[in-house]
């Protein structure tokens, strides 16, 4: 199996850090999306959508979303389970990744990508242009602030963000609380003390580096 990967990229992280908890090793091939890899004729056969991750099988078969690409792998190495065990643990991880992903993650994108100068008319991850919308960006810093406070509250009554076990809803909250300190500036305030807490101790798993 073949990772087409960014190491800067929250995306391709997701597969980094579940791959790494599973003990999968991946070979990974860097597509410099900075530099507009992407859009090259040669990725564009890979990644259609022009984005990073996509896991190539050894048959050829090519999974070109991260969520895809853990399902496959959740599906092939099922120790440690990371997307719950019994009917109500996997509804769980699946109600919390969709919770980060529209009320985390998408508003960190929202931000960046519709604020920072790099993205001008590239304000959704696509080989079609779109303007950015300076109010997404401003409301997605706001929904943010929403997010943390939505976590904290979470974490302060479960040891991990689905139940008492790590799960990939750990790893996505991680990599989106991540993605709006390093890409954002923006912390979790030091109020929030069980976000804090969880967040320092997930970060400490050998997985988060990968
Ligand atoms: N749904 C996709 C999203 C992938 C995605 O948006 N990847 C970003 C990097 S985090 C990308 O490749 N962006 C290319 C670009 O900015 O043109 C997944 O989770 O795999």
């Amino acid at each position: 199996m073949k990772l087409y990967d960014f190491p800067l990229s929250p995306s391709p992280r997701r597969a980094r850090i579940f791959a790494a908890e599973k003990g999968i090793e991946l070979e990974t091939v860097t597509v410099n999306i900075r530099e507009m890899e992407q859009f090259e004729d040669s990725f564009r056969k890979i990644s259609p959508n022009c984005t990073v991750p996509v896991l190539e099988l050894d048959d050829g078969t090519l999974l070109t979303d991260s969520f895809a690409i853990w399902r496959y792998l959740e599906e092939i190495r099922p120790e440690p389970p990371l997307m719950g065990r019994t009917p109500l643990e996997k509804a769980m991880v699946e109600q919390w990744l969709r919770r980060i992903e529209l009320d985390g993650y998408q508003p960190c994108v929202e931000a960046v990508r519709n604020g920072a100068e790099r993205f001008k008319d590239r304000a959704v991850p696509s080989p079609v242009p779109f303007a950015q919308i300076p109010e997404l960006a401003e409301r997605g810093l706001k929904r943010i602030g929403l997010f943390f406070e939505i976590l904290d509250e979470r974490l302060r009554e479960s040891d991990y963000v689905a139940g008492p076990d790590f799960t990939a809803a750990d790893i996505h909250a991680m990599i989106t609380v991540d993605f709006a300190i390093n890409g954002l500036q923006l912390s979790p305030p030091d109020g929030l003390a069980a976000l804090n807490a969880w967040h320092e101790k997930v970060s400490a798993r050998p997985s988060a580096k990968a």
